[in-house]
């Protein structure tokens, strides 16, 4: 169960993020309004949100998900891939450290983005993306080692994050789509296989038994209702265009 949410209010700046989505800049009224209705659908769901400020100086740091892995045991405050979003990791470890004391890192040479990390239970699932390289995920392993859980490679090559083709809905449910459909690594789940039409919606979050998706992927929402989970909805259209979606808006904890 989680009992606690960070996110990050999103920043004007956020039409410049980076983006291969060629979808248009993101609506930031628009955005703005989506990220409140997100907030909402997480206290709906029993955790308590804590909302950092806006920082212009990082138009992609909404997506809170990728500087910091909170475990349990440990917070681990990673590398981030991106050049342009290395420094986001200043206000997130100030902001878990009213959490966790002595946050673990991720060191350069490493790379690693939170995005890239899927957590079932004790074990961590880490892609190899182009953000996230070997030495990043094996320090984490070591880490993770360190704390009493484990954690082991994916590599994937079509997407840009782990947890853009596939989320983990606890009773051992996948959601995925595309390559993580077929991975041996997986063999043991239920998989939960999203069409092609509604890729987007394999990003989606379990949160205390609910489980959230992304709004307009009706196929997807019965597949997992009808797989016992309660859904809720929530748009969010202009993170999207940003190659965001709901698992990257907050860290659960
Ligand atoms: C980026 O490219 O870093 C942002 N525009 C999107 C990050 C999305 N985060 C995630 O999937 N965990």
């Amino acid at each position: 169960m989680f009992k606690h949410a960070i996110v990050k209010t999103p920043c004007q700046a956020m039409v410049n993020g980076i983006s291969e989505a060629q979808l248009g800049p993101p609506d930031y009224l628009l955005a703005s309004e989506q990220h409140q209705n997100y907030i909402h659908a997480l206290q709906l769901c029993g955790v308590e949100v804590t909302v950092l400020p806006a920082d212009e100086a990082f138009p992609d740091s909404c997506f809170v998900e990728d500087p910091a892995i909170l475990t349990k045991q440990c917070a681990i405050i990673t590398q981030p891939g991106a050049p342009s979003r290395k420094a986001e990791t200043i206000a997130i470890a100030q902001a878990v450290s009213k959490f966790y004391t002595k946050p673990e890192r991720i060191k350069s040479p490493g790379t690693l983005d939170g995005g890239d990390v899927m957590m079932v239970g004790e074990h961590y699932y880490i892609g190899l993306s182009e953000r996230t390289n070997q030495t990043g995920a094996e320090q984490l392993i070591t880490i993770l080692q360190n704390h009493g859980m484990s954690g082991s490679c994916i590599a994937m090559s079509d997407m840009l994050h782990l947890k853009t083709g596939v989320s983990y809905l606890e009773n051992n449910h996948l959601v995925a789509y595309g390559e993580f459909l077929y991975k041996p690594a997986f063999k043991n789940f239920k998989v939960l296989a999203v069409d092609h039409s509604e890729s987007y919606a394999a990003n989606c979050i379990w949160v205390n038994g609910t489980v959230i998706i992304p709004a307009g992927y009706p196929n997807s929402k019965s597949m997992i209702e009808n797989a016992g989970f309660k859904v809720l909805t929530v748009d969010v259209s202009e993170f999207q265009k940003l190659d965001g979606g709901l698992s990257c808006l907050s860290l659960r904890f």
